[in-house]
């Protein structure tokens, strides 16, 4: 390894020792765990070629992969031995590690789950490749500028990402707009615009280098560099067109689509990668075998949510078009391929294209769906319409056109087979199934948490690693006073890291005995950091006035990004900032209570919170986060969770126990009722002397004395359209914080309970669910294996 190291930093850097950055030993560093990479990578591709394995190829708009060196390293075994060779040349192998920025190609949990399937497929040798984009810029960077949130351009390509492989022979043309043609027994599509698809390969590798899948990520090249004689005469504009448009498809993630140029952006991005992907595996499959009606025995297509629903008129096309099948059987041929996960039931999220505006960038496209939807209100006359009051609605679509359409916790699916899609439903009744969420323990504890790896290992063997059930065997320790102090010590590590961190970048000292108390998401109305921040407030009030009862000292940690165009999220992060400001600067509780908000939350950030949490908040309106996944990460970092019942949270908490878990708030069913009560929010707020007394503070401008009217639009919402409840929630909210205040003073106990919840999280790992997929819906099989490299 130092050898390697040394070779890459002088062919591959051109550098010496002497002169190297920690830039050049990093990049030193990745070349040689990415040779040790491929020595897994290629054989198992080869692999996969030579028995003609069906294969999964998941297709998501985000892959939020985060920092990848210690992952990789991590997966290969090889930390240990990396950081003794950084050693030996007078390197430190953490501060190299730290120096990688941190991919940020996805928003929150939607991309993030894609990262963690992606590595639980390697891991559990299923042949499988991530289709997705190679943004220019990934999600952007926050900032707080006077407690308000500004928005930077993310720029992690600006340094060599080094983990890739440019394709440059993997291109296929993606052409847009024009029209279409008939004749010849046949549509002729001549398009408008063209750009060229180019492939980047990221090797992902599973748990000890057993299987190497691809992460393919599209980037735009212009058909033409530019247009010499546009430019000779001086039009420069004419001359780069098509070069300015390859360069605008891969440049953002999520271009703002509030604009109707942003729409048709958004709209081309999605088909760019869904296209260049449907392409790229039929050519895989027509490598290997000849006839195209068994293109389903050897791909299954995931749609990560909608993004990809194009995917459906994309293969029909091909299938119709340019191999000459006929419609009705494409149709069904591309159903046996592809699959579709909800990841939503909020309305907003759900994708609809203007038709006007779809028929423009996709007129092929828009002829193929109204056969679609032709042949299924044939089959099906009551059935929802695709396209409907002029859209083209991505849902129904993906519903449609797949053979199994998954939802992503026991609740969700539910909720999906009764609200969303309960025509579909009553129509394909056996069409949903749930796929619960999971998340990789690789990555989610063995590599963030080395403090708690380390003593589960000592303690139960590292099977957990591949086998997160055997975790359970950690529950028999929940009476053993070493190991429940062993366990809160690991802890004790995390937080001390965490203060050290929070207080060389914020300047906030804070206590490691206190509950660190962690809320960390994008900010979002349904998500309710809202409520927090107002039960923030009441706590500190009732600090101020009972100076001297037995209180539980609390740090409480926001984390998350608005969207640029959510005034009311930018609205509920400027409040939290102020009222930080106020309350780390009172004398009167700075023992007591801390309130922390780090800008720029990302996968790197959770990496260190999640294990330093005591209590992890999930206070989403019931039924309407689908899943979550942080909970997870919480609950396995040995973390008490408080929460509502609502998405993966009702199943952990059986999972846990119900002693184990601080439930509150309305269940979904009782959300949906109280929203027929008039004036629900004036009563609840009514009822609440506590609440009415933080709302009193705010809006008389307690936290933003230079502008005390700040925050008179947030308050008049709660009062006339708490469309999310948290007025109803708010003092069954306060009351079980309390009780985790009570909990907390309770060492042992909170120790037993905390174990507890890692003991019980098995269930939680990406693998898990990975199963499910591969059995349920993709019917695949793990390959045996390659031998060790
Ligand atoms: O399934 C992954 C993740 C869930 O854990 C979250 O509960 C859910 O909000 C998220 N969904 C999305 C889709 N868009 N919206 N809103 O990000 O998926």
């Amino acid at each position: 390894m130092k050898d390697d190291i040394l070779r890459h930093l002088r062919y591959g850097l051109g550098k010496d020792a002497a002169h190297s950055s920690v830039y050049d030993w990093r990049m030193a560093l990745s070349r040689a765990l990415r040779d040790r990479m491929v020595d897994h990578w290629i054989p198992s591709t080869q692999a996969a070629y030579t028995d003609n394995s069906k294969r999964v190829y998941y297709l998501s708009m985000e892959f939020l992969i985060g920092r990848l060196v210690e992952d990789m390293a991590s997966n290969l075994g090889l930390v240990e031995e990396a950081r003794a060779a950084l050693a030996e040349l007078d390197q430190d192998y953490d501060v190299i590690v730290k120096d990688e920025p941190d991919a940020a190609l996805g928003n929150g949990g939607l991309g993030r789950l894609a990262a963690c399937f992606m590595d639980s497929l390697a891991t559990l040798a299923i042949p499988a490749m991530g289709y997705g984009i190679r943004y220019e810029h990934g999600l952007f960077e926050q900032d707080f500028v006077e407690g308000q949130q500004v928005e930077r351009p993310e720029t992690w390509l600006q340094q060599d990402h080094i983990w890739e492989f440019e394709r440059p022979e993997v291109q296929y043309m993606i052409r847009f707009g024009g029209h279409v043609e008939h004749h010849d027994g046949r549509a002729h599509w001549h398009p408008g615009e063209t750009v060229i698809a180019t492939a980047f390969d990221t090797p992902v590798i599973g748990w000890k280098g057993r299987w190497g899948n691809t992460l393919r990520l599209w980037a735009a090249l212009p058909v033409k560099v530019f247009d010499l004689a546009s430019f000779n005469r001086g039009d420069y504009l004419a001359a780069s067109r098509s070069e300015s448009l390859a360069r605008t498809i891969c440049r953002v993630l999520y271009p703002d689509d509030t604009t109707e140029t942003g729409k048709e952006l958004r709209l081309k991005q999605e088909y760019f990668f869904t296209a260049a992907s449907i392409q790229d595996l039929i050519r895989r499959f027509l490598t290997n075998n000849a006839d195209i009606r068994d293109l389903a025995d050897h791909a299954a297509i995931q749609l990560n949510d909608t993004h990809p629903a194009i995917a459906g008129p994309e293969l029909i096309r091909l299938l119709v078009d340019d191999h000459g099948m006929a419609m009705a059987e494409a149709v069904t041929l591309a159903r046996r391929c592809l699959g579709y996960t909800n990841h939503t039931l909020l309305p907003e999220a759900l994708e609809r294209w203007p038709e006007w505006l779809f028929g423009r960038v996709l007129p092929r496209h828009l002829e193929i769906v109204r056969e679609i939807e032709a042949e299924h209100q044939r089959r099906f006359p009551d059935s929802p319409k695709i396209l409907d009051s002029g859209n083209v609605c991505m849902g129904e679509l993906a519903f449609i056109m797949a053979h199994k359409v998954n939802g992503v916790s026991a609740l969700h699916t539910e909720l999906v087979k009764k609200t969303v899609f309960a025509d579909l439903h009553r129509i394909h009744p056996t069409r949903i199934v749930n796929e619960t969420n999971g998340i990789t323990q690789r990555r989610w504890l063995h590599t963030c948490n080395p403090a708690l790896s380390r003593l589960i290992t000592d303690t139960i063997g590292d099977g957990w690693i591949t086998d997160l059930d055997q975790l359970s065997r950690l529950r028999a320790k929940s009476g053993d006073p070493a190991f429940k102090e062993a366990f809160m010590g690991a802890k004790r590590v995390n937080k001390e890291r965490l203060s050290n961190w929070v207080n060389a970048h914020m300047g906030i000292a804070l206590d490691p005995d206190a509950m660190f108390d962690v809320q960390i998401k994008r900010i979002h109305e349904y998500k309710r950091q809202l409520m927090n921040v107002l039960e923030t407030i009441a706590l500190w009030m009732d600090m101020r006035a009972h100076p001297n009862l037995d209180w539980t000292p609390r740090v409480k940690i926001f984390g998350g990004k608005a969207a640029p165009g959510y005034h009311t999220a930018k609205e509920i992060i400027r409040l939290i900032n102020d009222v930080a400001e106020v309350i780390n600067a009172d004398p009167a509780t700075k023992d007591l209570l801390k309130v922390v908000y780090p800008p720029n939350y990302n996968v790197t950030m959770a990496e260190v919170l999640i294990p330093a949490a005591d209590l992890s908040e999930q206070i989403s309106t019931a039924g309407k986060e689908a899943s979550g996944t942080g909970n997870m990460k919480f609950a396995l970092n040995g973390a008490l969770t408080i929460g509502t019942l609502d998405g993966a949270n009702v199943e952990i908490r059986e999972h846990v126990g119900y002693e184990n878990f601080f439930l509150f708030g309305l269940t979904a069913e009782q959300v949906v009722e109280r929203r027929k009560t008039p004036g629900y929010a004036r009563a609840a707020i009514g009822a609440s002397p506590r609440l009415q007394e933080v709302l009193r503070l705010i809006f008389e401008g307690r936290f933003c004395p230079q502008d005390p009217g700040r925050y008179h639009g947030l308050i008049g919402m709660l009062y006339d359209h708490d469309y999310f409840l948290v007025t109803c929630d708010f003092d069954t909210y306060f009351d079980t914080q309390r009780r985790a205040d009570e909990a907390f003073k309770h060492p042992r106990n909170w120790a037993a309970m905390a174990l507890t919840n890692t003991a019980s999280m098995g269930f939680f790992s990406s693998d898990r669910t990975i199963r499910g997929y591969a059995e349920d819906i993709w019917q695949v099989s793990s390959h045996p294996g390659v031998a060790e490299a």
